[in-house]
């Protein structure tokens, strides 16, 4: 099958990509244009048909890959033509005319070329990554992975636990030969290494997950006491309505931030309150639902209701909650409760008054939060689960010591390597392809 799709951004722009990957590659040049054959690689100016007719669509550049020098390893093309919805409609439409042509799956490029061996799943994953990535840490750490620094560690962990393998299962197959004591040794002594540099990896704060999906912050409290207000003056546009009504805001806003370069995901959610209202009571709950999820819960209340009830108590005494008392022109004086437990933060958003501070202090958590010595980080769930699956196996490995065990301490081994396997991609990789690759976008 031969793939295509627009692999530059969707709308107007000056110039778009569509990119054609598989065996009817040459077909699609040869019907679209006219001429000699491009040469491999050289960008030529072309004259793009509609398929079958000399009816211009446009003119634009064409490079031609052939297979196995390419993205996907396959034969390959891209056409660079104006950035016009209509010219790439034109364009797509022509080629699936052609038999076997079809528009390419989010990710299905990345997917063909880990597929022909050009890129590991976790250079698959960081390409993805890369694409995504908003902010300069997230580049950074995307190009790491991309790099191979990750793949690199977790291969010599995986070629470690096969050489264990391999003299256990020696002792296997010639049970009358004792092993000698040095070579147990060694074993157990490299076996408890690699665990625990797992270990270390594991204990990481989730930092990499956070770079990857962005520092969750949720602003909660009351009706009316400036949630809103406080989102829009941080992302500095108006995304949430703001009303003197209590009870405006019920489904959740989230706006996407780049605070010193350290990537912020902001959520605005429906104030706090006793309510008989069927959709505000169902904003109420997603407000808690994004309170338990997140990393840092901003409290916003106001001076004349300077209290916590239900829900809003018990998140005041969390680590992860930063009181901010919002209205502070309208008096702090009169406020019923001591608020000194709580180490608020006193601002006014209509003055602009003492934002900076709430802004300093958001910047230190987020230092704090970002902060890691670790050689490599883990920036998705799957890669953590398959390391706590290979540090079961280990000590499951670890706990079998007797010679007559040796074949089910050699299972456990296995089993632990293939761990280390499944993040590369070395294994069993089929099942786990679908979840990586659906959450790419078409053209890559
Ligand atoms: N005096 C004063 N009023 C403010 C300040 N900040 C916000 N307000 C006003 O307070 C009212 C409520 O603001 P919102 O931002 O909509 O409050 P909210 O917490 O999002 O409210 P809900 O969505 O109903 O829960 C509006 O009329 C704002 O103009 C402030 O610093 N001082
Ligand atoms: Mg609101």
């Amino acid at each position: 099958m031969t793939i295509f799709a627009l692999s530059s951004g969707q709308g107007i722009s000056g110039i778009s990509v569509i990119r054609i990957s598989g065996p009817e590659t040459k077909t699609v040049i040869s019907k679209l244009t006219n001429g000699n054959f491009p040469e491999p690689r050289v960008a030529t100016l072309k004259k793009i048909n509609k398929i079958n007719t000399n009816e211009l669509i446009d003119e634009g550049i064409l490079l031609w890959f052939p297979g196995p020098n390419s993205y996907t390893g396959e034969d390959m093309a891209e056409f660079h033509v104006h950035g016009s919805v209509s010219v790439v409609l034109a364009i797509q439409n022509s080629i699936s005319k052609i038999e076997n042509c079809r528009i390419a799956e989010p990710g299905e490029f990345t997917k063909i070329a880990f597929q022909n061996g050009k890129i590991n799943l976790l250079k698959a994953e960081s390409i993805s990554d890369l694409i995504r990535s908003e902010t300069e840490m997230q580049r950074q750490q995307a190009i790491k992975i991309m790099s191979g620094k990750n793949s690199e560690i977790y291969n010599f962990w995986r070629s470690s636990l096969l050489k264990i393998l391999a003299n256990v299962e020696a002792k296997i197959d010639f049970p009358d030969e004792d092993l000698p004591e040095k070579i147990i040794n060694e074993i157990h002594l490299s076996s408890s290494k690699i665990k625990s540099e797992i270990k270390k990896v594991l204990n990481d704060k989730k930092v990499g997950e956070i770079i990857r999906e962005g520092f969750k912050i949720a602003i909660l409290g009351p009706p009316n006491a400036g949630k809103s207000s406080l989102l829009n003056y941080l992302s500095r546009r108006d995304a949430a309505i703001v009303s003197e009504v209590a009870g405006t805001t019920r489904d959740v806003i989230e706006v996407h931030l780049n605070i010193d370069g350290y990537p912020v995901v902001l959520s605005d959610t429906a104030g706090i309150r006793e309510s008989k209202d069927e959709i505000e009571k169902k904003g109420i709950n997603l407000a808690l639902k994004k309170a338990e999820n997140a990393d840092l819960n901003i409290v916003v209340i106001e001076p004349k209701k300077a209290y916590f009830t239900g829900f809003l108590k018990g998140l005041v005494s969390s680590e992860k909650t930063l009181v901010v008392v919002n209205k502070s022109d309208l008096g702090i004086e009169n406020m019923l409760e001591d608020f000194s437990q709580y180490n608020p933060i006193y601002i006014s958003i209509i003055k602009e008054k003492n934002i900076d501070t709430l802004i300093s202090t958001i910047r230190n958590k987020l230092k704090n939060k970002f902060l890691s010595n670790q050689n490599i980080l883990i920036t998705r769930e799957r890669h953590r689960l398959h390391l706590e699956q290979c540090l079961t196996h280990l000590e499951n490995f670890e706990n079998k010591r007797d010679e007559q065990d040796f074949d089910k301490a050699a299972e456990d081994l296995r089993l632990a390597a293939r761990e280390l396997g499944k993040i590369v991609g070395k294994f069993d990789v089929e099942e786990i392809l679908g979840s990586i690759f659906n959450d790419f976008c078409i053209g890559k």
